[in-house]
């Protein structure tokens, strides 16, 4: 049963997994390993964490994969990824910015040249969390952002018999990756960080994985950018005494499936529409086929909290900071004006969260554990770099040249100073580039 409590009674208490230190010691042998030998320690820990012989020869996913998995799909998901993968484009198209350059009266010209990155490395999980519309919102962004190659791995049998899964190899194939490699856990993210005979290496890892890729991406920050690394969904609903239970209930279940530690919360100022949840939430359990992990995640993380006012309401939303909003109130907009820490914002009744992880567009990989106090959901500037751009005018330098020269010189750096003096002396130089 879901508990109902009081607005001061709430904390969410959710050790994520830090991982144990037999899995770090695991995991830096690995990343060591591969760095020092490339594709030998590549395939050795394939073989022995995988149980899979890949080689040179057969790491890469070839056309004919692709062509024999699209037999495999039903033309009708073929069809709903297709109509899916156009919006999430069209939504990311809108966040391109370009580059900008501002020329100021003394001939000074500053601004910021933004460019992709060149190479981006997608993760895709094997197990129960290889989910097709992950490769959607991981891939789509960095086209969008002009990334030119863009290469996917994954555990080299995330279909059982079959091989990878060709759900998504086709997805894959959909969103235009055309180098798809078939290694997985940390000495992919390995790989794709330094680099191996097969695999060249990456500037950015992204996608989500288990304790191992997690470990593993960290270890390699810094050789390349990662991701944030994501915690299990949470979803919190904000609810006054006008929303409906059957559909708060339907989508706080919606989060409790993926997960045993995910969490899905009511806040709502209405004692009522507490109540009515309540026994929602355990109706609709009975039916749900991933009843275990839902139940699972109701009983650890879930709780409807009741408070007194919608102020208090929306305080202890600011302090959750989730990564799923849903409002649910008379007019949501009087609430959202309110709300400052939250991953993704869904308003009004018919805004119900999978619309939100699958079609309407925005990305649906979003800063969890609270981390929407200070970060974004994926986007296009995640794939995107910028150069800081100065073209001085020698009017410029001649005005500022003296004050550029007492700041270096308090810094007790005199070929600073140098650098700009040796120009000022040059007077008689007509030369103005
Ligand atoms: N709600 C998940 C994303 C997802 N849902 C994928 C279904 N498939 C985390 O935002
Ligand atoms: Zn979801």
């Amino acid at each position: 049963m879901m508990r109902i409590i009081a607005g001061s009674e709430f904390k969410l208490e959710r050790e994520v997994d830090a991982g144990t230190t037999e899995q770090l010691n695991a995991v830096l042998n690995i990343v060591q390993r591969v760095r020092l030998e490339g594709d030998e320690a590549l395939f050795h820990f394939t073989r022995l964490h995988d149980k899979t012989e890949v080689t040179t020869g057969n790491i890469r996913v070839t056309a004919e994969d692709i062509a024999r998995a699209y037999e495999l799909v039903e033309p009708s998901f073929l069809e709903a990824i297709r109509e899916a993968a156009q919006r999430i484009r069209t939504f990311h198209e809108k966040q391109k910015r370009a580059s900008w350059f501002d020329i100021q009266p003394d001939g000074t010209m500053l601004g910021q040249l933004l460019r992709p990155l060149r190479r981006v490395g997608v993760y895709v999980p094997g197990g129960k969390a290889a989910y097709p519309s992950s490769v959607l919102m991981n891939v789509i962004p960095a086209q969008v952002a002009g990334v030119k190659e863009i290469v996917m791995v994954t555990p080299p049998s995330t279909g059982g018999k079959q091989g990878i899964d060709p759900y998504i190899l086709v997805v894959a194939a959909e969103a235009g990756v055309e180098e798809i490699y078939r290694v997985g856990g940390a000495q992919a993210i390995a790989a794709l960080a330094y680099g191996t005979d097969s695999i060249a290496k990456v500037d950015k890892i992204c996608g989500p994985g288990n304790i191992f890729v997690a470990l593993a991406k960290r270890e390699v920050y810094g050789a390349v950018d990662i991701d944030s690394i994501a915690g299990p969904s949470e979803i919190v609903v904000l609810a006054d005494e006008t929303a409906h239970a059957s559909y708060i209930a339907a989508d706080l279940l919606s989060q409790a499936e993926h997960d045993e530690m995910a969490s899905a919360v009511l806040v709502t100022t209405s004692r009522a529409v507490a109540e009515a949840v309540q026994q929602e939430v355990e109706q609709q359990l009975t039916v749900l086929p991933r009843q275990s992990i839902a139940s699972q995640s109701i009983e650890q993380y879930g709780a409807i909290v009741v408070t007194d006012s919608m102020q208090e309401a929306i305080a202890l939303i600011n302090r959750l900071a989730p990564e799923h909003l849903e409002i649910m109130t008379e007019d949501p907009m009087n609430e959202l004006s309110l709300v400052e820490n939250a991953g993704a914002i869904f308003l009004g009744n018919y805004s119900s969260e999978p619309v939100g992880d699958y079609f309407a567009g925005p990305n649906h990989i979003i800063p969890t554990n609270g981390t929407a106090r200070f970060s974004s959901p994926v986007d296009v500037d995640m794939f995107v770099k910028k150069s800081s751009l100065i073209r001085y005018s020698k009017e410029a330098l001649f005005a500022q040249g003296e004050t550029i020269m007492k700041l270096a010189r308090h810094e007790g750096l005199e070929g600073h100073a140098k650098a700009i003096q040796v120009r000022l002396e040059q007077e008689k130089d007509n030369d103005t580039k």
